[in-house]
């Protein structure tokens, strides 16, 4: 694998959710693999989950991590190209990314939209150049558009709660104070639409997705619809698209907080389980009541990062082998 960052990057699902369960049965099994292998990961952005579960999978599988908090530990880098550098930042991303991909095998990349131009972060500038300019195989950790560690970890614990064939599974818009990007929600459509599950998709009008990740899903406008039935409801907030009209891109449209997730839609419900990637803002994306019930599973879902990323890890280094 060279890079991840797409569901076509990981191929065959069933096989790729074989060996999530095969690495979570016997996480150690592959220890020789990493030996004198080194995977950077490198932040732009603040990370709980992504930066421990992804330092864990590269330990679980025997290879050193190296973490770098880019303008905290390391200089402050400039992203743009053909910018006169007379600003705060003291190094260019085109001389910073070869220097770090020297000293590493893999490298790992958050970097969040920044929400303002939708052409730059839909082009994902930032990890393409990474992938250019690295020379490396490059994970991303949640760039502008995608964040594939953690669908992958969602779809894994969707396999391992569903109580039958093809669940319905609704991803849901819920109201947050801050503009937040649309990778979590991109990429959990994207994989959702190549996993066997019926996808809708709820959200107030105006935060339509990009239909390159909508797929084949059923937009519904009416939460309580949506919910109808449910097995799996993912919330997660994601500020305006910008689809059809790019100069609302970034903007939040809209603060209703009948779109709160609480038992009212969760009693329309097939009894349904409960998800968000974390961080979550509670009574504002969900109630108390909801993510504090048996049926969420926001906890499960995040000790599955560590099991997607020591796959996706775990097939870099079986590239890298000799
Ligand atoms: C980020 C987001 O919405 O993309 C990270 C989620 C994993 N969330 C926040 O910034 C709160
Ligand atoms: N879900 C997720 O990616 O969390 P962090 O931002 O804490 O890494």
């Amino acid at each position: 694998m060279k890079s991840f960052f797409h569901v076509s990057d990981i191929g065959d699902l069933s096989a790729a959710l074989q060996e999530a369960a095969e690495v979570k049965r016997t996480p150690f099994a592959w220890k020789a693999l990493g030996e004198n292998k080194t995977i950077m990961l490198v932040f732009f952005n603040s990370s709980l989950r992504t930066r421990l579960s992804s330092q864990k999978a590269a330990l679980n599988l025997g290879m050193s991590p190296i973490v770098l908090n880019i303008g905290q530990d390391s200089w402050k880098l400039e992203t743009e190209m053909g910018v006169v550098m007379d600003g705060d930042k003291s190094e260019h991303l085109r001389e910073a990314i070869p220097v770090m991909a020297g000293y590493c095998d893999i490298i790992g990349v958050r970097s969040f939209a920044g929400l303002t131009d939708r052409a730059y972060d839909y082009a994902e500038t930032v990890l393409r150049q990474f992938i250019e300019y690295g020379g490396k195989p490059v994970i991303s950790l949640e760039s502008a558009t995608v964040h594939p560690c953690q669908a992958f970890a969602d779809l894994i614990t969707i396999e391992e709660y569903r109580r039958g064939p093809r669940p319905k599974v609704v991803l849901t818009w819920a109201p947050h104070p801050r503009s937040l990007p649309q990778a979590v929600p991109n990429s959990f459509a994207e994989w959702m639409n190549a996993a066997d599950v019926e996808l809708v998709i709820t959200h107030p009008e105006g935060y339509e997705l990009d239909p390159a990740f909508v797929g084949n899903a059923r937009v519904e406008y009416d939460q309580m619809k949506a919910f109808e039935g449910a097995d799996f409801i993912y919330a997660k907030n994601w500020s305006c698209p910008g689809v059809t009209d790019p100069s609302q891109y970034g903007r939040v449209l809209s603060q209703d907080r009948s779109w709160t997730v609480g038992t009212r839609q969760m009693a329309v419900t097939n009894d349904a389980f409960f998800m968000h990637c974390l961080p979550v803002r509670r009574n504002m994306i969900v109630t108390d009541e909801v993510i504090d019930a048996p049926t969420s599973l926001v906890i499960p879902e995040a000790a599955n990062r560590t099991v997607a990323a020591q796959v996706v890890m775990k097939r870099m280094l079986e590239d890298l082998q000799p």
